[in-house]
């Protein structure tokens, strides 16, 4: 068994859902409370892909512009960046465009995901699927609901075999030992064993 720690970025305007879509994954809850994300937290999260076991640090970037200093400090050494925007919320799509640069300047090629959430709310939808894969045709995009779960766990499942396969074409990542405190579930796919471990170590950085 290899062990490795990957750095993951949660990006994106404020309101967009992402710590909401942290707390889905990490605790499986979703309490429908705005509070702005004031700096950066980090949660964690094991994935185990075969004989492959991934600590995933993420860290919740706060979207509100004033933060934006503090946040940019974390950008350095991100293996992966999951850009969010709301489905309901044209102007969060439109600002895509200045997360993806903003991930182009301090690093070496991080592996990105481009994330729609909110899509619980398809009647106030305003960002059609069509603009979207039009506007970035090579970016893997999700579409998720930090209400219902749906397609949360996915994004970071892809995260994790596209840092595998990163390793193996030698990308050079250090490695981390975490006190582990859990519980496991198992996903079986096709062709590859998936597991997915919550880790109880929430610090609250900045
Ligand atoms: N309907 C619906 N509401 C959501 C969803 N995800 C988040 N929200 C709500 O949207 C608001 C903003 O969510 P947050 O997760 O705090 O947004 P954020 O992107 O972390 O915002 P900042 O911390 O300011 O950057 C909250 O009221 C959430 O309850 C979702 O999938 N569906
Ligand atoms: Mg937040």
């Amino acid at each position: 068994m290899s062990k490795t720690t990957a750095k993951i970025l949660l990006i994106g305007e404020s309101g967009v859902g992402k710590t909401a879509m942290l707390q889905r994954l990490t605790q499986g809850t979703f309490d429908g409370i705005y509070t702005a994300s004031v700096g950066v937290d980090l949660k964690t999260k094991v994935i185990k892909i075969n004989e492959e076991e991934i600590t995933m640090e993420i860290w919740d970037a706060a979207g509100q512009e004033r933060f934006r200093s503090v946040t940019q400090s974390y950008y350095r050494g991100t293996h992966a960046a999951i850009i969010v925007f709301d489905l309901t919320d044209k102007t969060s799509f439109e600002m895509v465009g200045y997360w993806l640069s903003e991930m182009e300047k301090d690093n070496n090629h991080p592996i990105i995901a481009l994330v729609g959430n909110k899509s619980d709310l398809s009647n106030a939808r305003t960002v059609p699927i069509e603009v979207i894969r039009a506007t970035y045709p090579s970016l893997r995009y999700f579409e998720c609901s930090a209400v219902n779960g749906k397609n949360i766990e996915e994004i970071f499942v892809f995260i994790a075999q596209q840092f595998v396969q990163r390793m193996k074409s030698n990308t050079v990542v250090e490695y981390k030992e975490f006190q582990t405190n859990c519980f496991e579930s198992n996903i079986v796919t096709e062709d590859q064993s998936i597991t997915i471990k919550t880790i109880h170590n929430e610090n609250k950085c900045c």
